[in-house]
């Protein structure tokens, strides 16, 4: 195939069926897109496999990214949804990832792109698409393998219905040898202003307070967004009550989880967000919130064999 830059590649489908997912590469092969019959979208860059666009039936943007975020594989992403793993922040006193970047080598490591596969339907409105990618120790660049010597594989999927995205991971342990991981998919969700935001879903669960010393609270009540945010909440209900972003009193995001414990919620405000080289316009912050669904209160024990699994689904 003569690979034109920018040419996007149709994927096949099955003939004679009403319009179907299309799946296509663009950007000379760096990003996969995927659209549904009914209007619905994502864009994945293979660099982090990070989601970078998901818009729903209007063609609306439902993801903050920065007008600066680096797409040439330069730097992680800032903005969309960048996949933290093994490592959530940097962990000094955690020997085997005291050498790990700040959240890890997922979201700057190139994926490979898996497969796609669809629910070909007879209906429009119950069409999806699952797009699949991999990372593994095999490869892993070398400087990166040297500071995390761990024979591991991954596989990130990311899932498009008309009523929602689904992000899931499965960590599976390919060597004689346990590790230790943490795991997070750092969601930047777009609103309006963030004056008018509450979250709701997180009452009564404790936080570390990353802004107040580290300290640990409870929240009380739902969660509104006065200053710079930066809080690991480890609900006290379970990962299918959804942890809710509500402007003006009506429900924009729903989020639930599997196996994920915890929740992160992060707004940088004006300080860090001017402090950001990658974080544009400055005043973007009144129009986004990172609800991030993980597994990033203390270490995931894989012992050789074994397989992790977590996914969170966003409804708007
Ligand atoms: O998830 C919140 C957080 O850990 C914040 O502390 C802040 O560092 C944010 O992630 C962004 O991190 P990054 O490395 O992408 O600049």
């Amino acid at each position: 195939m003569v690979d034109r830059p920018n040419k996007p590649t149709a994927l096949a489908t099955t003939p004679g069926l009403p319009p179907q997912p299309q799946v296509n590469f663009s950007h000379s092969n760096s990003r996969v897109s995927a659209a549904l019959p009914t209007g619905e979208s994502v864009e994945i860059l293979l660099y982090g496999a990070t989601v970078i666009s998901w818009k729903n039936r209007f063609g609306i943007e439902r993801l903050w990214l920065s007008d600066a975020a680096k797409l040439d594989g330069s730097k992680a992403v800032r903005g969309g949804i960048p996949l933290v793993f093994p490592v959530f922040g940097t962990a000094p006193d955690h020997a085997a990832s005291s050498k790990l970047p700040q959240h890890g080598f997922a979201r700057n490591s190139r994926w490979e792109f898996l497969g796609k596969s669809s629910s070909e339907s007879t209906s429009p409105s119950d069409t999806s698409v699952k797009l699949d990618f991999g990372l593994s120790s095999a490869t892993l660049d070398d400087a990166t393998k040297s500071k995390w010597p761990y024979t591991f594989s991954i596989i990130y999927s990311v899932t498009l219905t008309p009523e929602n995205l689904s992000t899931s991971i499965v960590v599976t342990n390919d060597g004689d040898q346990p590790f230790e991981f943490q795991t997070l998919m750092h969601t930047y969700l777009r609103i309006d202003d963030i004056s008018k935001i509450q979250v709701s879903g997180l009452e009564d669960s404790e936080y570390v307070d990353k802004v107040d010393a580290a300290k640990a609270k409870t929240q009380s009540g739902a969660i509104s967004i006065i200053g710079e945010t930066d809080r690991v909440y480890t609900p006290a209900k379970g990962p299918s009550t959804p942890v809710v972003v509500s402007e003006e009193g009506e429900a924009v995001f729903s989020i639930v989880r599997d196996n994920l414990k915890d929740v992160v919620v992060w707004n940088p405000w004006t300080d860090k967000a001017a402090g950001m080289g990658d974080f544009e316009p400055k005043d973007g912050f009144k129009k986004m919130i990172c609800i991030e669904a993980g597994s990033v209160n203390g270490w995931t024990t894989l012992d050789p064999g074994d397989a992790f699994e977590g996914a969170q689904t966003i409804s708007d």
